[in-house]
């Protein structure tokens, strides 16, 4: 994410090209080694490192999916290392660095509001009831970068339906655990903990939006949201919270966090498209990770590619004003 009130590290939004984020990544190896977050390393270095390691815990059980068949994913140390996740720091690099001790089990979740079951359920309680499934999903962050990636996990509808929402329910929201002694990001108030975000109830109902637990066929690693975390492929990536620990079913339109900390620059509906730049710069074109510094542009789908099972949520609203 880009924020308004940014490190000297991290990128302008007017760099945003190869050449100068080339330049700005060699700035904040640099001022990174310096303060002695991460030895100096050439950029992209890090997906070669052993923090971009996968966890090695094999998922069982986890049955293919039509998804993505025809996509190929991208090298899983570029998913592991180029990260967004600001409870362990602001630099992409620094989730992978700074969440290696997080210890993700065991864990519970709160599930409330318009639910007929309310409670607190263990992870193995909201997830091993269902069958795992792998879906391979373009992923699409704000700042432009994509990737491809075999998430698994289970519909967020399989957990919804068990929860019984009742007729008052319009919203989901999700809140990511808020503990600053494990969460070392959150000793900063570079956002107002915890993350919150949240979807409509038909959106969380979709049967695209995926309640990731694993990544190519392991358990989640911590800089990519452990031990749960959503995954909605034609949003940019900032609707899909990490490490979640209470969904409540709600009548209203929940507050999220990238839209109270820039209302003008993050909306609700976050959905990709070409056609709505962001204030400060288009995001009609995007890098593929892994791709190289210098290739790899290629046009931003609407949608994130997903338009066909997902445009009809959305028919009759402007996109240019529900952003
Ligand atoms: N709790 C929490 N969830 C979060 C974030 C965060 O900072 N905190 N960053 C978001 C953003 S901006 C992106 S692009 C994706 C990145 O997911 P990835 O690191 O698995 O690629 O996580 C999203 N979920
Ligand atoms: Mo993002």
């Amino acid at each position: 994410m880009q924020i308004r009130y940014r490190k000297d590290s991290e990128p302008k939004s007017s760099q945003i090209t190869p050449k100068s984020v080339f330049l700005d990544r060699r700035k904040f190896l640099k001022s990174a080694a310096a303060s002695g977050l991460i030895p100096a390393l050439g950029p992209f270095a890090m997906a070669n490192r052993a923090n971009a390691a996968l966890t090695g815990k094999v998922l069982p059980n986890v049955s293919k999916s039509p998804y993505g068949a025809t996509l190929t994913p991208t090298k899983s140390s570029y998913v592991t290392s180029y990260n967004n996740f600001y409870e362990f720091g602001t630099g992409k690099e620094d989730p992978a660095v700074l969440a290696r001790d997080f210890e993700p089990k065991p864990w519970s979740v709160v599930v409330d509001g318009e639910v007929g079951k309310p409670g607190t359920y263990n992870f193995e309680d909201l997830i091993s009831p269902h069958q795992l499934q792998e879906r391979i999903y373009r992923f699409r962050c704000v700042e432009a970068w994509a990737m491809v990636v075999p998430w698994v996990g289970i519909p967020l509808a399989d957990i919804i339906k068990r929860m019984e929402p009742t007729s008052k329910a319009g919203y989901v929201a999700f809140e990511t655990l808020n503990d600053p002694n494990r969460m070392p990001g959150q000793t900063r108030s570079v956002l107002d903990w915890p993350y919150v975000e949240g979807l409509r109830m038909d959106e969380a109902m979709n049967p695209l939006t995926l309640m990731a637990v694993g990544l190519y066929g392991e358990e989640l690693p911590n800089q990519n949201g452990a031990p749960m975390r959503l995954v909605v492929p034609w949003k940019y990536g900032f609707k899909s919270i990490k490490s979640i620990v209470r969904i409540s079913l709600v009548e209203k339109m929940p507050p999220t966090t990238w839209n109270k900390t820039g209302p003008g620059e993050y909306g609700f509906y976050a959905n990709v498209n070409p056609e709505v730049s962001h204030p400060r710069w288009s995001q009609a074109k995007e890098r593929v990770l892994g791709s190289g510094y210098f290739s790899g542009k290629v046009d931003t789908l609407k949608f994130n590619g997903y338009g066909e099972e997902v445009a009809s949520l959305y028919a009759g609203m402007d996109l240019a004003k529900n952003y």
